[in-house]
């Protein structure tokens, strides 16, 4: 398996679908604290992707100018968005977050910082390290993501705090290696299972969440529940199931 050998230059990854605000504040964030280090802005539209997001999408341009590129995916849903994305990639590391806030851009130079002593390792933000939180998530929702986290760190024998935040920092090389296979919100944790699975190194850094302030989420319950499934499915398989070949490249 391919990794680099230095940072240079991160792949920003925005997927957006109802965002307005967020999008707009996302890049004055991205531009005031990381201008130097993006190399390419790969914003991830669909059918669903309202006109009014659509157009703010477009207005990511004046902060990026023509590193701002476009793609309306083919494949459905979350995951869909990503794998099309880490496909167009062209910096040496990738990073996928999203445009609501919930995945903080302030956040965005520690990871770059980390890449750049140890560019063969995935950076992920975790809600459960010290230091990090949740704001608003529902007593309920806590305790659940709580075990859940917990039941992956059991199986995958791992110190690792949060497997299902799609807050993270890949090399290009690491995302393009691999045959994903999810394609809606289940495809965040799969993005953690399958480099572990594979003996890349993963580093945490603290995040604290809050909610998105505009737009609205498309996660729901029922995908929440495709979670199990791609836990046991992903420490079943061999893991070198899990690289691409000439005769399995991509689904
Ligand atoms: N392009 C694209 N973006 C999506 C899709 N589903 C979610 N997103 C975006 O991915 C990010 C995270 O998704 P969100 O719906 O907020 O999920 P949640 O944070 O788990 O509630 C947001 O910026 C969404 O706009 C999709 O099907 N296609
Ligand atoms: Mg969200």
């Amino acid at each position: 398996m391919p990794l680099p050998e230095a940072f240079s230059g991160a792949t920003v990854i925005l997927p957006a679908v109802t965002e307005t605000d967020s999008i707009a504040e996302t890049a004055d964030i991205l531009k005031r604290k990381s201008d130097a280090d993006i190399e390419q802005v790969l914003v991830v539209v669909c059918d669903k992707t309202t006109s009014e997001t659509m157009g703010r999408c477009e207005e990511l341009r004046s902060w990026f100018g023509d590193r701002v590129q476009i793609h309306h995916q083919r494949l459905p849903f979350l995951g869909g968005a990503m794998r099309e994305a880490f496909d167009l990639a062209t910096a040496s590391h990738v990073i996928m977050m999203a445009t609501d806030l919930e995945t903080d851009p302030n956040l965005v130079p520690a990871f770059i910082d980390i890449a750049k002593q140890r560019p063969e390792v995935v950076v992920t933000a975790s809600r459960w390290a010290r230091g990090g939180g949740f704001s608003d998530y529902g007593r309920v929702r806590v305790v659940a993501n709580w075990v859940f986290q917990r039941l992956t760190s059991l199986l995958y024998r791992t110190p690792l705090t949060d497997a299902t935040f799609g807050f993270r920092l890949f090399p290009t090389s690491l995302v393009q290696s691999i045959d994903w296979e999810g394609t809606r919100h289940e495809f965040l944790l799969e993005t953690v299972l399958k480099p572990l699975r594979l003996g890349v190194e993963v580093v945490e850094i603290p995040t604290f969440w809050t909610p998105r302030p505009d737009g609205e989420s498309q996660n729901s319950l029922s995908t929440q529940a495709r979670y199990i499934r791609t836990l046991v499915t992903n420490r079943l398989a061999p893991s070198d199931s899990f690289l691409r070949t000439p005769e399995r490249n991509g689904r």
